[in-house]
């Protein structure tokens, strides 16, 4: 905790210097640049969507210049990045946040948020309002939008004959990997397996080589990475609707006309709307294509799933940072 709030009063510290740093900027820049940070591979929706639909509408201001693969920042370290001035989007997860402010923990709970129009109504909420400007404040980086990445599932190397996952007591042992931070771990743990903490780059080899039993992550994640050439089956657990944020510079934000704010949102939305119709999409479609490269895919028993994990965060520290009624607030939002 110490660490973490040290961690925070430095980055407070920075943006505040930062945000002056912003606002000296001529507001009528016409060749700015905006660079992207992500994790995911070129032909990733998020990372398309940003490319075929934010790009083109942001043209007339600024040159976009994305870096793929964690080629430009690690993952994890994107959102520092920006904080400091040396980055000014990336495609940011409530986990990666949750490092920052705890809080943000609610939204990477297992089985909170339903579907993908579940995630876009409580962002637009205004239960969201208190977090967007914390981090805003303290971090100095807006949140612009909602993306969806997809249902998240158990994908392992052994075949079906050596696991059967039906409940979490399935997954016992299992070395599961999970993006390495406190929030993913816990979700790990709850699902009943062992997590180990990995970058996203280092999972394809971690597989191929037995390193780890699995990882978890949509289908459209699973084709593009190729991990059907190295794991056997998919239990479906969808036990994160999973989202990430388009993060945006505040210290950039502030140094636009108002014009060009406008022209940003309404950029980085279309790009939100258009990666998620694409990636539903894809969810829908990638099962056959999976299945004929000898994946198992089925469906485990979701309600002990469901039970099992949500039972772990009751009393947990991270739900005892979540504000008071926000959790009814997200579920009053669902289906
Ligand atoms: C992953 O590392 O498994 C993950 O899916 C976590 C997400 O939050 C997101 O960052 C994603 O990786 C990357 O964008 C790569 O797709």
């Amino acid at each position: 905790m110490i660490t973490k709030f040290t961690r925070r009063a430095a980055l407070t510290a920075i943006v505040a210097a930062g945000m002056v740093a912003g606002t000296a900027m001529p507001s009528f820049a016409a060749d700015m640049e905006f660079t992207l940070a992500t994790s995911g591979s070129e032909s990733d929706q998020r990372s398309a969507a940003m490319a075929e639909v934010f790009a083109p509408m942001i043209a007339s201001f600024a040159d976009y210049k994305p870096g793929y693969n964690g080629t430009l920042f690690a993952q994890g370290t994107e959102l520092e990045a920006i904080s400091r001035g040396n980055l000014t989007m990336s495609i940011a997860s409530a986990q990666e946040l949750a490092q920052f402010f705890p809080e943000f923990s609610i939204f990477a709970t297992g089985y909170v948020h339903q579907d993908a129009a579940h995630q876009v109504r409580v962002f637009n909420n205004p239960l969201m309002d208190p977090f967007k400007q914390k981090v805003e404040d303290e971090l100095g980086v807006k949140l612009l939008s909602v993306m969806y990445l997809g249902r998240r599932h158990v994908n392992l190397r052994q075949t079906r004959e050596e696991v059967n996952v039906r409940t979490p007591a399935d997954l016992k042992g299992i070395n599961l990997r999970m993006p390495g931070t406190d929030a993913w771990q816990f979700l790990g743990a709850a699902l009943g397996a062992s997590p180990t903490p990995l970058a996203f780059s280092e999972v394809y080899t971690a597989l191929s080589t037995g390193a780890v039993d699995g990882q978890d992550n949509p289908l459209p994640t699973v084709v593009d990475k190729k991990f059907y050439e190295v794991t056997k089956q998919i239990a479906m657990t969808a036990h994160l609707v999973d989202l990430n944020y388009i993060a945006f510079s505040k210290a950039t934000w502030d140094s636009l006309s108002a014009d060009q704010k406008m022209t940003v949102q309404r950029a980085a939305d279309a790009a939100a709307a258009y990666g998620r119709l694409k990636q539903l999409d894809k969810e829908n479609s990638l099962a056959d294509f999976i299945r004929s490269q000898g994946v198992e895919i089925y469906t485990p028993d979701l309600a002990a799933f469901r039970t099992h994990v949500q039972a772990q965060y009751v009393g947990s520290e991270a739900a005892a940072s979540w504000p008071e009624g926000v959790l009814e607030e997200i579920n009053a939002l669902g289906n």
